[in-house]
This record gives structure tokens, C-alpha cells and sequence, in this order.
């Protein structure tokens, strides 16, 4: 596998953690008013399961726009922090995304991939995360200088803090095993939107 020297160290010595867990430590550090948005599938299931919030939004249906429809809410609404959790498979439909959050640079918003190198919802296949794309390398070139592989559990959880006061977002970028998901969002995208618009303020 081909690494930017600079990444390639921390990615190869990182850890293999669950997804539910780390879930669960970034909604723990959490004050309150936070939005979270959550990718198609295991992110926003282990976000669901971690313990719903008004301020949670799942994404349901079409792959790579958790961080499209963060970086959304974190310019629309700047003083609340937005976090975005996607998985490998969808962030590399959307890639685009990172060049334009890192153009943009909103401070408030944080983003976290949970990389299973599979595309696991749908059957386990192979994504290039496994053998050739560093998804830390290529949002450093996109622009997301701060952006880093969580070597382990602490880790991971030193860097959420650092992110939710950082003055310019990053990708924090975690190794998942394969574990399913400890919960299934119930599917009602009309539900999921207007409790999202009301626990961020947008609709009364
Ligand atoms: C645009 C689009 N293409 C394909 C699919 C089918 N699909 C749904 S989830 C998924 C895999 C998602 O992989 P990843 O984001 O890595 O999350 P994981 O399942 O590994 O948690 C695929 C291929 C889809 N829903 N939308």
C-alpha cells in the first residue's frame, strides 16, 4: 500500500477498534447542543444505539452526504459545533467534500470516518480504503492539514476533545473491525428531518 510519508506510520500502528464503542466515547464527550450528523447505514446505527438526541440527524438512502449535510448545518448555524461521522465506503463516493470543507474551513465542524476498508452494509466487499487509498493522506492534500489516524481508544478521544474546540476542522479517521452495528435507526426520513430541524432550532 502507498502511504504519504506522513501518515503512513501512524496508519500502519493503528489500533482496530469497535465502532459502537467509539461511538459511544464521542457522544459521552459531548456538552449538549451539538449536532451530529451520521452517514447512510453502521454510522448512524451505532449513533442511533449510542442514544438518540434531538440533535442527531441520520442519513438514510444515499451514500457520502454526512459531511455534505454537516458542513451545511455548521455554516448555516456557526456558533453550535456539528460533528460528522461517516464510513470509508461512502466518504469515498463524495471525496469532493473534503476540498470543499477544508476551502471553506468552518471552525465548528468536526469530521470522523470509521474506516472497515469494506463496504460492510452491503455485503463486505473490498473498498479501495483496504489496499491503496489513506483517507488521512488524501484529506491532508485536500487541505485538512490537522487530519490524523486515532492510534488507539484514548487517542481517539484526545483528538474528538480537540476537535470540538479546534479553530479549523480535521478528519479523525479510525480503524473499525467488523463488528455490526448494536442497533437499526427506525427508518422514518420524515421523522428523522423534522426532529433534526427542531432539536437544532431551524423549526418550532
Ligand atoms: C449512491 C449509493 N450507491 C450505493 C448504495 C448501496 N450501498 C448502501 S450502503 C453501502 C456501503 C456503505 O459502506 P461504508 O460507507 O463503508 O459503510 P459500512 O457499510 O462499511 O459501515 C452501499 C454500497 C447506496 N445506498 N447509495
Amino acid at each position: 500500500m502507498v502511504k504519504s510519508e506522513n501518515t503512513a506510520a501512524r496508519a500502519s500502528n493503528a489500533k482496530v477498534m469497535n465502532r459502537t464503542d467509539l461511538t459511544r466515547r464521542l457522544v459521552a464527550k459531548l456538552k449538549g447542543e451539538e449536532a451530529v450528523v451520521a452517514g447512510i447505514g453502521n454510522t448512524n446505527f451505532d449513533l442511533w444505539a449510542a442514544g438518540h438526541r434531538p440533535q442527531n440527524f441520520y442519513m438514510l438512502g444515499s451514500m457520502g452526504l454526512a459531511f455534505p449535510i454537516a458542513l451545511g448545518v455548521a455554516l448555516a448555524q456557526p456558533q453550535r459545533r456539528v460533528v460528522a461521522l461517516e464510513g470509508d465506503g461512502s466518504l469515498l463516493m463524495q471525496l469532493g467534500c473534503l476540498s470543499t470543507i477544508a476551502m471553506l474551513a468552518p471552525a465548528n465542524l468536526s469530521l470522523i470516518v470509521m474506516d472497515n476498508s469494506v463496504y460492510q452494509i452491503t455485503g463486505g466487499q473490498a473498498t479501495p480504503a483496504a489496499s491503496s487509498t489513506d483517507l488521512v493522506a488524501v484529506a491532508q492534500g485536500c487541505g485538512l492539514a490537522g487530519s490524523t489516524w486515532a492510534s488507539d481508544e484514548e487517542d481517539f478521544e484526545r483528538l474528538v476533545e480537540a476537535a470540538l474546540s479546534a479553530k479549523a476542522p480535521f478528519l479523525i479517521a479510525a480503524r473499525i473491525d467488523g463488528e455490526p452495528a448494536a442497533a437499526t435507526t427506525h427508518r422514518d426520513p420524515v421523522q428523522i428531518r423534522e426532529r433534526f430541524m427542531r432539536g437544532i432550532g431551524a423549526r418550532h
